[in-house]
């Protein structure tokens, strides 16, 4: 398995082209003409669909909830030669490098990286009118074509997300909590450390159009370097994060300092970044967002110490929250909607 493993997005989607309308059976009615000829018109095209790229899309996260893509039907063919409308082409925007398979085949229809548009299923074309077939010897057909079926194909699209915000800090700080509290992830939450052991993934609405993505690892220890705990295996999942949320754990009865705290995992950054392992830089300059969690059990004048502590440190302010109350969620996500886009 590579280091630089990322997490994928899938989904699995169905899409349709339109059908194309028939083709009209019609004979011309005028008062003054008694034998009227044919004048059925033919059939619209039926819509095609299409995948486009959208560059303000970084989530396979709007296919979670649709997963049918029907485009419309040509429209039939009436008499006086009126040719029925074709439907109006579907569009379905993807994020840039989606790779689309087709499910039963298991294979690449087309990579939305090499690609900004791409026709995936032909609309079917209009059936033709009785008009059409009227011939010297025929001059009354009183038959039409049916407009032509569209295609149907259930397809598998994949997307490799890079996460945009590491979540680092000591098992069991609150680090899943806090992924469940930002976005539609239920990672599994327990009261003893090591309760994550692979990556999650959730990602995070900032408005309309924009999302990111963020990243719970396992929790790291001192001596990861060395393998304790869960190793650094997982860190390679953050490399090319950009900015990086530490959880510090607030509990104050757990035996433990924030700070401290703090200062180990930052050391353990430090530790994996040394040799040949990180090719992205060095983990230690990532942008960093200091918070402490659980802070619903601690006073203010608990606050204040720690506060005052971490600045006497040198350090940036730090942001007390508490995932189980959700007290400052909001400020803590400014700040990483702050540093995520600047
Ligand atoms: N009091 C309090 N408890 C919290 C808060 N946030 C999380 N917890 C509890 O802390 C425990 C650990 O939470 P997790 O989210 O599983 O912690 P984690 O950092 O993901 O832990 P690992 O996966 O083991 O690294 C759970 O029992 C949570 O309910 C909080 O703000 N206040
Ligand atoms: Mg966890």
């Amino acid at each position: 398995m590579s280091k630089k493993m990322s997490f994928i997005d899938k989904a699995q989607i169905l899409v349709a082209s339109g059908k194309g309308g028939a083709g009209s059976v019609s004979f011309r009615r005028e008062a003054m003409v008694p034998r009227g000829g044919p004048d059925g018109g033919d059939g619209g095209a039926g819509a095609s669909v299409f995948f486009e790229v959208d560059h303000n899309l970084n989530t396979l996260l709007n296919f979670k909830f649709k997963k049918k893509f029907l485009a419309p039907n040509g429209i039939p063919g009436r008499g006086q030669k009126m040719t029925g409308a074709d439907g109006e082409d579907l569009i379905i925007k993807v994020p840039k490098g989606t790779l689309i398979f087709n499910t039963e085949t298991e294979k690449l229809v087309v990579d939305m990286a090499e690609v900004s548009r791409f026709k995936l299923c032909q609309g079917g074309r209009g059936g033709k009118g009785n008009t059409f077939f009227k011939t010297s010897v025929n001059q009354a057909p009183t038959h039409a074509q049916p407009g032509e079926d569209g295609e149907e194909i259930q397809l598998n699209l994949e997307l490799k997300l890079l996460a945009d915000v590491g979540l680092v800090g000591f098992p069991n700080c609150g680090k899943s909590t806090l992924v469940s509290c930002y976005s539609a992830a239920r990672p599994k939450i327990a009261n003893y450390p090591f309760t994550t052991l692979t990556p999650n993934l959730g990602v995070v609405k900032v408005d309309e159009l924009k999302n990111f993505v963020m990243a719970d690892i396992p929790g790291i220890i001192p001596g990861a370097h060395q393998g304790e705990g869960l190793g650094f295996e997982f860190l390679s999942h953050i490399e090319r994060t950009s900015v990086f949320l530490h959880v510090l754990d607030g509990d104050p009865h757990n035996q433990r300092d924030p700070i401290d705290d703090y200062q180990k995992i930052r050391f353990e950054l430090e530790e994996y970044s040394k040799g040949d392992r990180n090719k992205f830089g060095s983990l230690t300059d990532r942008k960093e967002i200091i918070c402490v969690n659980k802070s619903d059990l601690l006073s203010d004048s608990q606050r204040n110490e720690l506060r005052q502590r971490f600045l006497d440190l040198g350090q940036k302010e730090i942001c007390f929250v508490s995932a189980a109350t959700r007290e400052s969620l909001d400020t803590l996500k400014n700040k990483i909607i702050a540093e995520v886009y600047s």
